[in-house]
């Protein structure tokens, strides 16, 4: 009987599950943006005048209050080497609507699945443009075609583009693991999941701005980061 009790123990000690932890960060742009650009070839376009949604402008910054950096990628890119994650079974859309993508920065998993659509009334292609990943491009020549799509490798901001109408361009950032998300006009992103304490390199990526690293420590399945950016012409 003096055995069972270690071996119990060992068992339990295998199959509890990792820690539930939340990395919270802030991205900051420093300094004052070139003021958003208007895309005048939208109103100008035929199709694309008829179905523009507001006033269509560049979205190379897109800035909320007090600085904060919408469209940066925050991702765990070391401390989970050796391990393996399932891809999330959400599914990403990347709409084309007022011939503009929506969004402008996606992020997915290696061998997560995300939908292209076409929500106007008239073709757009679809040309990816990986450096790494396998490259497509195929037309969606009818109002609400979905054709799904994924990368199979990890690769930061891969430039998806529209052929018809140049100023189409969306970034899709493919991650190793699913902790990762993309920040919006607060600059805040919460990042939570199975992960243990310990130390982990994360990383932010803006398509502009550039990328920088900061190591940290995740206590008691909390750790908190900030990034600054300076204004890249
Ligand atoms: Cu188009």
């Amino acid at each position: 009987m003096k055995t069972l009790v270690p071996i119990a123990a060992t068992v339990i000690a295998t199959s509890l599950p990792l820690s539930a932890a939340e990395i919270n960060a802030k991205v900051t742009l420093k300094g004052t943006p070139p003021p958003a650009a208007v895309i005048a070839a939208v109103k100008a376009d035929a199709n694309c005048g008829k179905v523009a949604v507001g006033e269509a402008k560049s979205r190379v910054y897109v800035v909320g209050a007090n600085g904060a950096l919408a469209n940066t990628v925050v991702y765990i890119k070391k401390g989970l080497e050796g391990k393996t994650f399932p891809a999330p079974t959400t599914k990403p859309e990347i709409d084309q609507k007022g011939c503009m993508y929506y969004p402008y920065v996606a992020a997915v998993m290696v061998g997560q699945k995300f939908d292209v659509k076409n929500s106007d009334p008239f073709m757009h292609n679809v040309n990816a443009t990986p450096k790494v990943n396998k490259g497509f491009n195929f037309a969606q020549a009818s109002q609400g075609q979905v054709n799904e799509k994924m990368f199979d490798k990890p690769e930061l901001g891969v430039r998806l583009a529209c052929n018809v109408h140049p100023w189409m361009i969306t970034y899709v950032s493919v991650l190793e693991n699913p902790f990762f998300a993309v920040t919006d006009e607060t600059g805040a992103i919460s990042i939570k999941g199975d992960l243990p304490d310990g130390k982990y390199t994360i990383e932010a990526f803006h398509q502009k701005a550039g990328t920088q690293v900061q190591e940290i420590e995740v206590r008691d399945g909390k750790a908190t980061v900030d990034f600054t950016f300076d204004v890249k012409s």
